[in-house]
C-alpha cells in the first residue's frame, strides 16, 4: 500500500497476479514508500523478466510447482500404468562391418545435420570453477572440448561433401548466465576455431525461481531480501529456446534434415555418433539416442519402451535407474533391475547424445513451444514430507522430449558395445572418482576423460590398420585407476570418421612401441609412453615406427607420407602431480603433468607434396645410423 505510485502498470499488474497466486510475502516486509524504492524495483523488473521466460509466466510455474510437489508428496509414479519392455534398436561392435555401413551412411546424413550442444550446466561437482568446454580433453594437444567438437563438426562438414556444396554444418550452444560470457569470449579469443561468423550460435538458458514449501512460495535470496532466489531449470530448455531462436525452422528451411544433441565433456561422442546417424537414417527415426550397455542397477538411466495396457498411450523414453527398479518389480519381473543371460541389463543406457529428425522435431516444437515435461525433486527434513531441507525448483531433462510425442512416432537407440568408443565424460572431482573406483564403478574424471581419448585412437589404428601399439599397462593418477596406452591423438580433420583411419593407415604400418619404464636421476618418472599426434587432413601413414613422441602438423593441402620413418626420442612423461611444482587446476583434476623431454615436431605449412624421410635422405641415415630421426627438408 502507498508503493502503487512508483511503479509502472506492468510492475504492478505483476505484483497484483503475485498476490493472487499466494505470493504476498515477497512483499511483506517491504518498508513505506521513500525507503528501499530502488531496490523494491530491482525485485520488480527481476519479477517479470522471471514471468517472460517461463512458458505461461510465473502463474503456471506456480500451479504446475504445486501439482508435482503435491505428487512428490505423495509418491506418485509418473510412470504408473505402463508397462516396460526394451525398446527398437540395434547393438554395434565399434569397428564392425555394419558399423562402418552405418558409419558411411551417417557420414552421408551428416552433410546435412546441424549440432547442438548443451553447456548451461557449470564443473561444480567435477570441483572446476571454469567452463568445462574450456577444459583441455586431452594434454598432448591440450585441444580443449569446444575446440575438438568445432574441429569435429569442420571435419563432417569437409568429409561430406557438404563444403564442396556450399553448405556449413551449424552448431548452436546452449549456455546459461553462469557459462555464456566465458563461452563467448573463448569463441572470440580462438576466432570460432575456424567456424565462419554466424555458423555457430549461442542460445541462452534463464534460470527459474526456487521454492520454499509445498504450496509453492517462491525464495527469496538469503542474502537479498529484493531478488528472488533462482537455480537451473535443467539441460530440457534446449527445445523450447531452439524453437523461439527460430533455428529449427531456419535449418529445415536450408535443407538440413538431422539435429544432432551432445553434452559438454564427452571427447568420444563423434566417434560413434555418425553410426546412430546412419541408422536414424536407415529406420527412418524420429528420434535416436546413442546410448551404452548398461549393467543392472547402474546408476544411469534405461532407455526404455513403455506401453499402456489399454492402448491409450506409449513411449520410448529414458527411465531414471531408481524409478526403474520399482517399475520393473511391479509389472514384468519381481526381481527388478537385473542382468539377462547376456550379463547385461537389456535396457541401454542413456548418454543424452540424441539425435532428431527435422522433419517431425519442427512441428512437434510448433505444437509444444518445445515445453519439456518437469519434475522437482525436494530433499524433504523428514518422512512427514512437509517441509523442505534447502529450497527446490522445477527441472526438466533433454531426453525427455518423447513423452510429448504422437504414439506412432519412430524413436530407437543405438547401443555401440563398446563403452570406451563411446562415453567417458568428465563429470566428477577426484574424490568423487576415487570412491567411484573403489565401488568398481567409472570414475568419469578428467583423468579417465584423457586417457580413454588414447585408448579409443589406439583401438582405432589396431582395429583398422593393424597397427602395433603394444599392450596396455595399469597406472594410477591421484588413486584413479587407468588403462595406459600409447598417448595417440588423431585430429578430428585426420580422422573424421572410423573408416578414414582405415584409408590413411596401410595395413600393418605403424608400430608404437611403448618405452619401457625407467626412472631418470632426478625424481621423475620418465616416459613410459610413446606419443603420436597426426594434426592434418592429408597425411598419410606407410611405414611408421616411433619409440618416443612424433608430432606431424600439415595444413590442408599438405600431402604427407609418413614411409619408413623411425622415430626414438625421450619421448613425453605424465609425471604424476605429486612430483611436480604448483600444478595448474587443469593438472590438478587429472592427476598429471606432461612433460615434454624430447620430441620429433614436423611442420608442413605449405601445400605441397611430402615424403618422410625423404627417400635419399633415408638411405643415407639408414648407412650411418639405423634409428635416425629423418624428416623431409620442407618439414
Ligand atoms: N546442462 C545445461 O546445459 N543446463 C542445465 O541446466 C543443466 C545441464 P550434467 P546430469 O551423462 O551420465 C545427464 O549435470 O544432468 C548441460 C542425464 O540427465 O553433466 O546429471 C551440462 O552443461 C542423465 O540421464 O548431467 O545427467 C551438460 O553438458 C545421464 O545421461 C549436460 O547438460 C547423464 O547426463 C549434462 O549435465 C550422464
Amino acid at each position: 500500500k502507498g508503493n502503487e505510485k512508483l511503479f509502472s502498470e506492468q510492475e504492478l499488474a505483476i505484483i497484483r497476479m503475485l498476490v493472487e497466486e499466494g505470493q504476498a510475502h515477497l512483499f511483506a516486509a517491504w518498508p513505506a514508500p521513500g525507503e528501499a524504492d530502488a531496490d523494491k524495483r530491482r525485485l520488480l523488473q527481476q519479477l517479470v523478466l522471471l514471468d517472460a521466460n517461463y512458458h505461461g509466466g510465473l502463474a503456471a510455474y506456480i500451479h504446475n510447482a504445486k501439482q508435482l510437489l503435491a505428487d512428490s508428496k505423495e509418491g506418485r509414479n509418473a510412470f504408473d500404468g505402463y508397462t516396460p519392455s526394451v525398446p527398437e534398436g540395434e547393438r554395434l561392435d565399434f569397428g564392425s562391418g555394419r558399423f562402418l555401413q552405418l558409419e558411411g551412411q551417417g557420414l552421408e546424413a551428416a552433410g546435412k545435420a546441424a549440432f547442438v550442444l548443451v553447456a548451461g550446466g557449470l564443473g561444480e561437482r567435477l570441483g572446476y570453477q571454469g567452463i568445462k568446454v574450456a577444459l583441455p580433453c586431452e594434454s598432448a594437444s591440450g585441444r580443449c572440448f569446444l575446440q575438438l567438437y568445432i574441429e569435429s563438426i569442420l571435419a563432417l562438414q569437409d568429409a561430406s561433401g557438404a563444403a564442396a556444396e556450399g553448405r556449413r554444418l551449424p552448431l548452436a550452444i546452449m549456455t546459461s548466465d553462469d557459462t555464456h560470457g566465458r563461452t563467448e569470449a573463448l569463441l572470440k579469443k580462438h576466432s570460432n576455431f575456424g567456424m565462419e561468423e554466424g555458423q555457430v550460435v549461442l542460445i541462452k538458458q534463464e534460470k527459474v525461481p526456487c521454492l520454499i514449501d509445498n504450496d509453492a512460495h517462491l525464495a527469496l535470496d538469503p542474502s537479498d531480501a529484493y531478488a528472488v532466489q533462482t537455480k537451473p531449470h535443467g539441460h530440457g530448455d534446449v527445445h523450447g529456446l531452439l524453437h523461439r531462436s527460430g533455428l529449427t525452422q531456419q535449418w529445415q528451411q536450408q535443407g538440413l534434415q538431422w539435429v544432432c544433441f551432445f553434452q559438454d565433456t564427452n571427447a568420444l561422442v563423434f566417434r560413434a555418433l555418425l553410426a546412430a546417424l546412419g541408422l536414424s537414417a536407415a529406420n527412418d527415426y524420429d528420434m535416436n539416442s546413442l546410448a551404452v550397455p548398461r549393467k543392472a542397477k547402474e546408476a544411469i538411466g534405461a532407455i526404455t519402451r513403455l506401453t499402456k495396457a489399454d492402448g491409450s498411450g506409449a513411449m520410448t523414453v529414458n527411465v531414471e535407474y531408481n524409478q526403474l527398479d520399482p517399475l520393473l518389480r511391479s509389472t514384468i519381473n519381481k526381481d527388478g533391475d537385473v542382468n539377462d543371460e547376456s550379463g547385461w541389463s537389456p535396457f541401454p543406457g542413456n548418454i543424452n547424445q540424441l539425435v532428431l529428425k527435422l522433419s517431425s522435431y519442427v512441428p512437434q516444437l510448433a505444437a509444444t513451444g518445445g515445453n519439456i515435461s518437469e519434475f522437482v525433486n525436494p530433499k524433504y527434513k523428514d518422512a512427514t514430507k512437509t517441509a523442505f531441507k534447502s529450497s527446490t525448483r522445477l527441472e526438466c531433462m533433454m531426453q525427455d522430449y518423447p513423452k510429448a510425442l504422437p504414439v506412432d512416432t519412430k524413436v530407437g537407440f543405438t547401443v555401440v558395445n563398446q563403452v570406451w568408443a563411446t562415453y567417458s565424460p568428465v563429470k566428477n572431482s577426484p574424490a568423487d572418482a576415487r570412491a567411484k573406483a573403489a565401488e568398481g564403478n567409472p570414475t568419469h574424471s578428467a583423468t579417465t576423460g584423457e586417457m580413454d581419448i588414447y585408448k579409443a585412437n589406439c583401438e582405432a589404428l589396431m582395429l583398422m590398420a593393424g597397427a602395433d601399439v603394444g599392450s596396455p599397462q595399469e597406472g594410477m593418477y591421484i588413486g584413479i585407476p587407468v588403462e595406459e596406452w600409447p598417448r595417440v591423438v588423431l585430429s578430428p580433420s585426420f580422422a573424421p570418421c572410423l573408416a578414414a583411419v582405415k584409408d590413411k593407415v596401410a595395413q600393418g604400418s605403424l608400430l608404437l612401441a611403448p618405452r619401457q619404464d625407467k626412472v631418470a636421476q632426478g625424481s621423475l618418472l620418465l616416459a613410459p609412453k610413446s606419443v603420436l599426434l597426426l594434426e592434418g587432413r592429408d597425411i598419410s601413414v606407410k611405414n611408421l615406427r616411433v619409440d618416443g613422441a612424433l608430432v606431424v602438423r600439415a595444413v590442408p593441402g599438405a600431402k604427407v607420407v609418413l614411409d619408413g620413418l623411425t622415430v626414438s626420442n625421450q619421448g613425453w612423461s605424465w609425471t604424476p602431480i605429486e612430483k611436480v611444482d604448483s600444478p595448474t587446476l587443469e593438472e590438478a583434476i587429472r592427476g598429471f603433468r606432461v612433460i615434454r623431454n624430447e620430441t620429433l615436431e614436423l611442420v608442413f605449412d605449405q601445400p605441397g607434396d611430402y615424403i618422410v624421410p625423404q627417400p635419399a635422405a633415408a638411405a643415407a641415415a639408414a648407412d650411418e645410423a639405423p634409428a635416425a630421426e629423418v624428416p623431409g627438408d620442407e618439414a
